[in-house]
């Protein structure tokens, strides 16, 4: 017996010098595998400084701040000659730390009163029908759209059983789900659980999702190295690039969206904290707004740092510069003051973009060719696989540009959250979160624009809330 359990013990122990030396070995293969990615040659245009610095690069023109007019608006439109900047119309000054508290400040006096619901639109001609009428409702031209994929059937779930609550379960407007392989039986089941809406499950046509031919493989494998060498999240997974892509430009051209105008994107594990009365969608048209979101904050410089000069590159041939609005977000664009670095590396903008997990809007804009001819442009430019553009920025920069920024509304009224970041109202109807909260992570209020689009983007407050 004794002889059998030292031998035991002689055993475990050349299985524990086993195990030791077998993770040695695996920890020298990995250390050797992340020392080569760093060795890793960049040397077609593809190396961190020249991606950061691409903006002053050949076909990007400098802006000639000499323009008459520009220090005075802000902007000059004129064919080949299109310049935007930031001119501080609030003439604040002081450090980056300085300014995030002053907008800070600005963010939170407006939480201090309590709101109720829009006041620019009699509110009371569009509450909900009597349950018992639901059937006979007259609704909007509209649909709540998800892009899931299968695996992510509990998320949406939760998310649908709040939005049901808060807003859908009162109208019950139609939902489409999109994916780019096949819904399974089983999702499309779980889905009817939630509601007893109109739902369709709708395929996307491969040419909408897929990366373009003509994207350059090698070119984007390198770029995307060495954005995920800066921890850039997701730069390396193709199908991200596809759905920012996707919604940057073509959800709109799904063949089942055509017979729909306006929008309300949902993500799965989203939470809405208000009970909303009144047909938002039926707000927007009697309103002649195109577009609505809860959350509006800074973006990875990383991520777009040619979108902008692309953007201007493109505004100053032909005659494109006929499509911008000049009652446009500009200002908001083009802020330089609460994290200046970003604004530098991405030659002029500030990377403020409406959150797009949540996004109320009128497809027909980005269907209308001045949105939709500016979209192409980026997409041939490669963008969305040579760095990782978001469809928010993206969404956002035609938005400032192409549309009245009256015409864009801050939903204050709807308390909502995708991590880590919410909208949480001063009112009534809302519950469960704290009013004025920005993130559940203090450190993060220095990402949020709220403090920029109210002092650059909002006069006329007082009429709307
Ligand atoms: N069908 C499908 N849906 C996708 C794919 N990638 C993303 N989505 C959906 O697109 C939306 C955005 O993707 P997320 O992964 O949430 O991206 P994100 O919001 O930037 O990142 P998180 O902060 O991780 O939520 C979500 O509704 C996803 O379900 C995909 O490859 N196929
Ligand atoms: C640069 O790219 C070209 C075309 O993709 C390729 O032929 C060439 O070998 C590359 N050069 C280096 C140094 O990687
Ligand atoms: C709904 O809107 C779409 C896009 O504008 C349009 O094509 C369609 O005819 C509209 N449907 C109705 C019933 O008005
Ligand atoms: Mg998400």
């Amino acid at each position: 017996m004794l002889m059998i359990s030292a031998l035991n013990l002689k055993l475990s122990k050349i299985a524990l010098v086993i195990i030791v030396l077998f993770n040695l070995v695996v920890a020298i293969v990995l250390m050797e595998y992340f020392w080569n990615l760093s060795k890793i040659d960049y040397s077609n245009t593809t190396n961190w400084k020249e991606i950061s610095g691409y903006f002053n690069k050949e076909g990007y023109k400098p802006a000639k701040i000499s323009t008459p007019g520009l220090e005075g608006s802000g902007y000059v439109l004129e064919p080949g000659n299109v310049q935007f900047k930031f001119i501080n119309p609030k003439a604040k000054s002081g450090s980056p730390e300085k300014i995030l508290q002053d907008n800070d400040y600005v963010y939170q006096e407006m939480f201090k009163n309590k709101i109720t619901e829009p006041k620019d639109m009699d509110i009371e001609t569009i509450r909900p029908p009597d349950p018992e009428k639901i059937n006979s409702y007259q609704r909007a031209n509209a649909t709540i759209i998800a892009l899931v994929r299968n695996s992510e059937v509990s998320g949406i779930g939760r998310s649908i059983q709040k939005f049901e609550k808060s807003f859908n379960g009162k109208f019950k407007y139609p939902y489409t789900f999109i994916n780019d392989a096949p819904f399974s039986d089983k999702f499309k089941a779980k889905m009817r659980k939630f509601s007893d809406a109109p739902m369709e499950f709708v395929e996307i046509p491969r040419q909408l999702w897929d990366k373009p031919s003509f994207i350059d493989s090698e070119k984007e494998k390198s770029m995307m190295l060495a954005l995920a060498r800066h921890n850039v999240a997701y730069a390396m997974k193709p199908s991200y690039h596809n759905m920012c892509r996707f919604y940057s430009g073509n959800f709109y051209n799904v063949p089942e969206l055509q017979k729909y105008k306006y929008y309300w994107r949902i993500e799965p594990d989203v939470k809405f904290y208000s009970d909303i009365r009144y047909d938002i969608f039926k707000y927007l048209q009697g309103t002649g707004k195109v577009y609505g979101f809860t959350v509006n904050l800074y973006d990875i410089d990383e991520t777009l740092t040619t979108l902008w000069p692309e953007t201007l590159k493109y505004l100053n041939e032909d005659d494109n510069f006929k499509y911008v609005n000049e009652n446009g977000a500009f200002q908001w664009l083009l802020e330089n003051q609460q994290n200046p670095k970003k604004n530098a590396n991405t030659g002029g903008y500030s990377t403020c973009h409406f959150w797009s997990n949540f996004e109320i809007g009128d497809m027909d804009f980005f269907r209308g060719e001045a949105y939709n001819k500016w979209f192409q442009h980026l997409d041939q430019s490669g963008g969305f696989y040579y760095e990782r553009w978001g469809d928010a920025p993206v969404h956002s920069m035609g938005l400032a540009l192409f549309a009245d920024k009256s015409k864009i509304h801050w939903f204050r009224d709807i308390g909502y959250f995708h991590d880590p970041y919410l909208n949480c109202p001063n009112s009534d109807s809302t519950k469960n979160c704290k009013i004025g909260t920005f993130s559940r992570w203090k450190h993060l209020n220095d990402q949020n624009c709220m403090g920029s689009w109210i002092d650059y983007s909002m006069e006329g407050m007082e009429k709307v809330y």
